[in-house]
């Protein structure tokens, strides 16, 4: 049922530290050619830091925990690879497809495989205006133990809803050293979090606490801010006409996410996208850490 690469079964074998990837980003957050040349570089300073890259996609229906570069190649430039999040994956097997996952559908994978620690680029969450509109992100990390490190929630998204979302789930938020929770292209998205973290330590402590007393059947939210962000006058032009284009164009669902990241590309003259690739290669490099303090 699952396929892992040769260096994340070597990294199985010998009980060393993995750190998941997930994909959707790959396909759908960052445009071509630089999409694979980034992917590609997370993986190459998981290795760095001392653990094992495991990026997490579907190739004709079977699951893939770690690509060969071929495959990686293939999420990247495939205009057939779909984005799947949980409910899909079933569906995706059957009909023999290819597809990249979600934060939700990766931590699933990477929960079902017994990986601990996870990197992505920002959450998804609830959408603005549309607070129906909820990514199942959200859910996922209500149900399945893993850490995940982030840059916050994405800034196109309702922020103050979605950090409620997250109280509700239990889901705890720790600022890795900040108080500030951070917004994906903005280093402080205006609110507050509760709890900082100043080391990977601190986090792997956390994670032993959680098993004793029984609250693990959640994520840990490792929000960890963009250095240099987006500028804030730029960002927030682009947002409100990203939002209002979306409108529009009557775009819904799944598509929403990639068709805002896709007019901050466009529209930013690179600035989204300098800072999306600064913010998935040091969460990247803060995940493997740590995959490396957790106990194994
Ligand atoms: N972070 C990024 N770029 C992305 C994503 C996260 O920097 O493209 C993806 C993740 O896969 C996340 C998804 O799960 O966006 C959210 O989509 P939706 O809002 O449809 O749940
Ligand atoms: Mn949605």
């Amino acid at each position: 049922m699952i396929r892992f690469s040769r260096e994340v079964n070597a990294a199985r074998r010998g009980n060393t530290p993995i750190v998941a990837l997930e994909s959707t980003i790959i396909s759908h957050g960052l445009p071509r050619p630089k999409n694979l040349e980034v992917a590609l570089e997370v993986e190459h300073l998981v290795r760095k830091a001392g653990a094992t890259p495991a990026t997490i996609a579907l190739i004709d229906g079977v699951i893939h925990i770690g690509l060969e570069t071929k495959e990686l190649e293939r999420i990247a430039n495939d205009d057939n690879v779909v984005k799947a999040s949980t409910r899909d994956l079933a569906i995706i097997e059957a009909n023999q497809q290819s597809a990249a996952t979600t934060v939700a559908a990766t931590a699933h994978i990477a929960n079902l495989a017994g990986i601990s620690v996870f990197a992505t680029g920002g959450l998804g969450g609830v959408h603005r205006g549309h607070t129906y509109d909820e990514s199942a992100d959200l859910l996922a990390l209500a149900n399945t133990p893993i850490v995940i490190v982030c840059a916050g929630v994405k800034s196109i998204l309702d922020v103050p809803g979605t950090l409620e979302r997250l109280e509700s789930f239990a889901v705890p938020v720790l600022g890795y050293q900040t108080n500030k929770f951070p917004g994906f292209y903005l280093t402080d998205s205006g609110y507050e979090i509760e709890h900082r973290v100043e080391a990977a330590a601190d986090i792997a402590a956390i994670w032993s606490y959680r098993f004793e007393l029984k609250t693990s059947n959640c994520a840990i939210v490792v929000a960890n801010p963009v250095k240099n962000q987006m500028d804030l006058a730029l960002h927030n032009r682009i947002l409100e006409e990203g939002l209002a284009a979306a409108e529009a164009a009557h775009v819904t669902g799944k598509a929403v996410t990639p068709f805002l990241l896709e007019y901050f590309h466009a529209q930013s003259g690179g600035e989204s996208l300098r800072v999306n690739i600064d913010i998935i290669k040091s969460n990247a490099r803060l995940a493997a850490e740590i995959a490396i303090a957790l106990p194994r």
